[in-house]
């Protein structure tokens, strides 16, 4: 058995005992209580699902399985996955055996690429990289198991396995469909040995002759792999699978709600903004006048792109990763530049109009400058890029969730006339 299916079928039974005594113990335990501004406002900051994968405490940012996101930006995402799911890093042997897995799974099937190719020229990258997986879902081996009979303490095994053959794959469709829809030439092949990310940079095709990009993209897959399990692609996915629909099914849902723009598309509006301000100002503005075009933004009713976060209420740390990276390899890039003035400016904006609860730059503040320094300039592909990486979160808790056998999802909602007869407006 390999080892990482190993390492969770030695811990699930743990997990599984320690879930249940506290549930018997303390299961009727209050731990949050809804107010009628939360039921309308997105369920902001009720406690009301389980995520073991990460967590995002909001003066900290992220945290995955007890590590702060700052201290495994070194890592490789094949190591975070492993991390993920067993709540250990992988030694040295364990990862090897890891990256030969997802080798031997890689092969992306031909009719995938045949739907591809039949797509309307000008579809959304994020439409066509949702279109792959989701097309893929006839390799299920959790449908297939689960229509011979599986029992529910094994359904686990088979989410892992469409997991493993799902994210090993997808590198070659997120590169082939960057390739093809902004007519990049032939699709380039995977090379024997290369680590995941490596070998995403090296499909893309992107020049990189002292290998900066393919280390920023391994930077890029470690930062987004998961932000804990109420964000909405991570919870899309998560009430998908509790349905027991797969993978496929379940990972694809949830990356369509990472292509909103208040989500996961904010990356691309963000550089979009960016480069407006530096194409308004020929490349060189006072911080006064960007001061006003932030104004501007927000008087014209749009949100200023990468600033705010419905959870954080500080820098987010995987910002931190990204402007650290820029400001070491290219300081002196003029949108490289723009994005560090914004950082300077933009959070002073937002707190004096006194709106947003947290001013700060998120994750999408940075990355979009990076992209663009090494040649990725086409923006409406960044969530694809995003997509790869946050794939890893998703699997990891839709594994996670069937070794703990959480239940179908379905919290009650209720209407305003409950709403007003419960607070006792209009009689
Ligand atoms: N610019 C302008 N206004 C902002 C703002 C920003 N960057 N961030 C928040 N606000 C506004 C909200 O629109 C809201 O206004 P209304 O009361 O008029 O509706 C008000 O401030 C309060 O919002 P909040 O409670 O602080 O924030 P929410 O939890 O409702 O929303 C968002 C969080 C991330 C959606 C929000 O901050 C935003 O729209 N930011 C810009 C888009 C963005 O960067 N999204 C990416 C977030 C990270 C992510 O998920 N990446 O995938």
């Amino acid at each position: 058995m390999a080892v990482l299916k190993k390492t969770l079928a030695a811990k699930i039974p743990d997990w599984r005992q320690e879930i249940s005594a506290l549930n018997k113990a303390h299961g009727a335990t209050v731990i949050s209580e809804v107010t009628v501004s939360q039921a309308y406002g997105g369920a902001r900051g009720v406690k009301s699902m389980v995520c073991d994968t990460s967590e995002v405490p909001p003066e900290h940012g992220l945290i995955v399985r007890g590590i702060p996101i700052a201290q495994l930006k070194n890592k490789l995402p094949e190591e975070i996955f492993f991390l993920l799911c067993t709540g250990e890093l992988p030694d040295r042997k364990s990862l090897e055996a890891l990256q030969e897995d997802l080798a031997a799974r890689a092969k992306v099937p031909a009719y995938v690429w045949k739907v591809l190719e039949a797509m309307p020229p000008k579809s959304h990258p994020m439409c066509m990289f949702d279109t792959a997986i989701l097309c893929m879902q006839r390799e299920s081996k959790f449908q297939k198991a689960y229509d011979a009979g599986m029992r529910k303490d094994e359904y686990w095994d088979p989410m892992l396995e469409d997991s493993l053959d799902m994210l090993a794959k997808l590198p070659a469709i997120a590169a082939g469909i960057y390739r093809m829809r902004f007519k990049k030439g032939p699709r380039i092949a995977a090379k024997k040995g290369l680590d995941w990310a490596g070998n995403y940079a090296r499909m893309l095709g992107i020049k990189d002759p002292k290998g900066e990009f393919a280390d920023l993209m391994r930077l890029y897959l470690v930062l987004h792999c998961d932000h804990e399990g109420g964000n909405v692609s991570a919870h899309t996915c998560h009430c998908v699978g509790s349905a027991l629909s797969d993978a496929y099914y379940a990972v694809s849902a949830g990356l369509n709600g990472l292509a909103g723009p208040l989500h996961g598309l904010a990356n691309q509006e963000c550089l979009s903004w960016t480069l407006e301000v530096n194409e308004k100002f020929g490349g060189q503005l006072s911080d006064e006048q960007l001061r006003k075009f932030a104004w501007d933004t927000l008087n014209s009713g749009k949100v200023i792109p990468g600033y705010g976060h419905a959870v954080l209420r500080i820098t987010d740390p995987r910002f931190d990763a990204f402007h650290e990276f820029g400001m070491k390899h290219f300081p002196d890039d003029p949108v490289m530049r723009l994005v560090d003035q914004v950082f300077r400016i933009v959070p002073g904006v937002l707190k004096e109009q006194g709106k947003a609860k947290d001013p700060w730059p998120n994750v999408d503040a940075a990355s979009g400058a990076l992209l663009y320094h090494y040649g990725l300039i086409e923006q409406s592909y960044y969530t694809v890029l995003f997509s790869v990486s946050r794939a890893m979160g998703m699997c990891s808790q839709l594994v996670v969730n069937r070794a703990i056998g959480t239940p179908i999802e379905r919290p009650k909602s209720v209407t305003t006339a409950w709403l007003k007869s419960k607070t006792g407006v209009g009689g």
